[in-house]
């Protein structure tokens, strides 16, 4: 478990937070039994299928919207509530939702992006489990455009805390060399309140 050297920002990288075996015993579950969808998002207006494939899981009332989509959550399953506790023992922070992303291969990517949304509120703890492929993640600071990659592995936990979301982007390319599929698993805590408005 190690913090990385960046300013403006909390983020702490734990490579065995899941045993190999176990890892690849829910990285199987997850691929085969989770209703995975290649949602679309609105972006300058235009109607795009986004390139990966995602579905949400949360407590009722954690509604989100998400580049412009309603995301309305599926009622946890008992491998993603225990995953759950797992992080909120790790963060000391509670959590009412996950987003389940299916990088299929190389050609899957995630934009660059800060979980800056006003639900989330401020400084959110985002704790993110990798499984199956490794991949290359990518920080971008807001301000001065400094960079910081990290190998995100089978099995590990990437958890982003304090000013992160605020100074710092994040995403991940797409890459010729990956021909395999990798699941994210990113929990955040929705509050209610906002959502609501
Ligand atoms: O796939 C990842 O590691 C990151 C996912 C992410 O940033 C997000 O879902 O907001
Ligand atoms: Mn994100």
């Amino acid at each position: 478990m190690h913090t990385l050297a960046m300013p403006d920002a909390d983020v702490v990288y734990v490579p065995q937070f899941v045993k190999q075996t176990e890892a690849t015993a829910f990285f199987e579950q997850l691929y085969c039994s989770l209703p995975w969808s290649q949602d679309d998002i609105y972006l300058f207006g235009k109607r795009t299928k986004i390139p990966r494939l995602q579905v949400w899981y949360g407590d009722k009332d954690a509604r989100y919207i998400y580049s412009g989509l309603l995301m309305q959550p599926k009622p946890w399953t008992p491998l993603l509530l225990a995953l759950k506790a797992r992080c909120e023992s790790k963060c000391q922070a509670r959590f009412n939702s996950v987003l389940a992303n299916l990088y299929r291969d190389g050609q899957d990517s995630m934009g660059m992006h800060a979980d800056d949304e006003i639900e989330l509120g401020n400084q959110p703890v985002i704790a993110s489990i990798t499984l199956g492929a490794e991949r290359q993640f990518i920080f971008k600071h807001k301000n001065t455009k400094q960079k910081v990659a990290l190998l995100l592995k089978h099995g590990s936990l990437l958890i982003m805390r304090g000013l992160t979301q605020s100074y710092w982007q994040h995403g991940m390319n797409k890459t010729k060399r990956v021909h395999t599929p990798r699941i994210n698993l990113t929990f955040r805590y929705i509050n209610r309140k906002s959502v609501e408005r």
